[in-house]
């Protein structure tokens, strides 16, 4: 498929995704999300580590957009969240480790699309917000779920039910991205972090990934059962037997991810 709003570098075992929509700041439109349900669903097996990132230095994603809902009717809408929500959920679930580099506006779908990754980092430009019910809707991109669950319930009804844009150095209070930098070196420490993954085990950092996804919904005793299944699952690998050997042997490990 030729993507007419993504763009895709590829950095060894890292894949950098560019949302491209410049004119109307990255805002996410149909062909866009599905662009994007196409590119998660066919990525690139040597992919290990994601990057998600939006074109150009003034935004991430702008939200969804606008333009495409204002007349849509109650099913669209619902149609629309779905899809959006659907994209979302595939990326959360990708079984590799995903960075948001949050270069400028995260807002509505921009925000919720940001929370879908694993982890965020942010350009001290960046401003977040989930500002749909000055639009009359509210977050359907699933922010509603994912918002709380992030920086907490309080924190999450006031952003959605004020509507308020919040800064990168708030952001980071809040516990909504992990850290800030300044623009220029926002993508080389994503890159960073994203080369400290692929130096460790890949089927390791998977299943910490499905035991952390998976069990946070779960109540304590699933969740650590869960935890418990996957943990013995690594001793079926390679890699857990090189791990543990390259460490007693005092040398680095090579990982073959299997
Ligand atoms: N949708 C469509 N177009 C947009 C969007 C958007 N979300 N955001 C910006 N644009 C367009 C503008 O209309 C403008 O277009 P044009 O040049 O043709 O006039 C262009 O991008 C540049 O924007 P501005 O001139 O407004 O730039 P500013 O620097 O003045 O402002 C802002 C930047 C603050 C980001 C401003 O553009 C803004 O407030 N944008 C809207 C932000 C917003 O409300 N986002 C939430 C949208 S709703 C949403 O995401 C819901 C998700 C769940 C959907 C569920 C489906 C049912």
């Amino acid at each position: 498929m030729d993507y007419g709003f993504l763009k895709i570098q590829q950095q060894g075992a890292i894949t950098i995704l560019m949302i491209s929509a410049p004119k109307s700041l990255n805002a996410l439109n149909s062909t866009i999300l599905k662009e994007l349900e196409h590119f998660v669903a066919h990525i690139d097996s040597s992919t290990r580590v994601l990057i998600i990132t939006g074109d150009g230095e003034k935004s991430f994603v702008a939200g969804a957009d606008i333009s495409e809902m204002v007349n849509l009717n109650e099913q669209q809408g619902c149609d629309f969240g779905k899809l959006g929500a659907r994209v979302f959920r595939a990326i959360e679930t990708l079984p590799i480790p995903v960075i948001a580099a949050v270069n400028g506006f995260a807002l509505g779908g921009g925000c919720e699309l940001a929370m879908a990754c694993d982890i965020r980092i942010a350009s001290v430009k960046a401003k977040f917000g989930q500002p749909e019910v000055g639009l009359g809707i509210i977050p359907g991109f699933s922010g509603t779920y994912r918002l709380p669950k992030l920086i907490g319930q309080g924190y999450a009804k006031e952003m959605i039910y004020t509507g308020k844009v919040i800064r990168s150095d708030e952001a980071l209070r809040i516990g909504l991205v992990n850290a800030i930098y300044p623009p220029e070196e926002l993508m080389p420490k994503a890159i960073e972090m994203a080369q400290a993954m692929l130096a460790k085990a890949p089927v390791a950092i998977g299943l910490a990934k499905q035991s952390i996804g998976e069990g946070y919904d779960l109540d304590a005793d699933e969740a650590i059962g869960l935890e418990n299944l996957l943990f013995g699952k690594c001793f079926a690998t390679h890699d857990q037997k090189e791990g543990m050997t390259a460490f007693l042997e005092k040398r680095d490990a090579d990982f073959r991810g299997e």
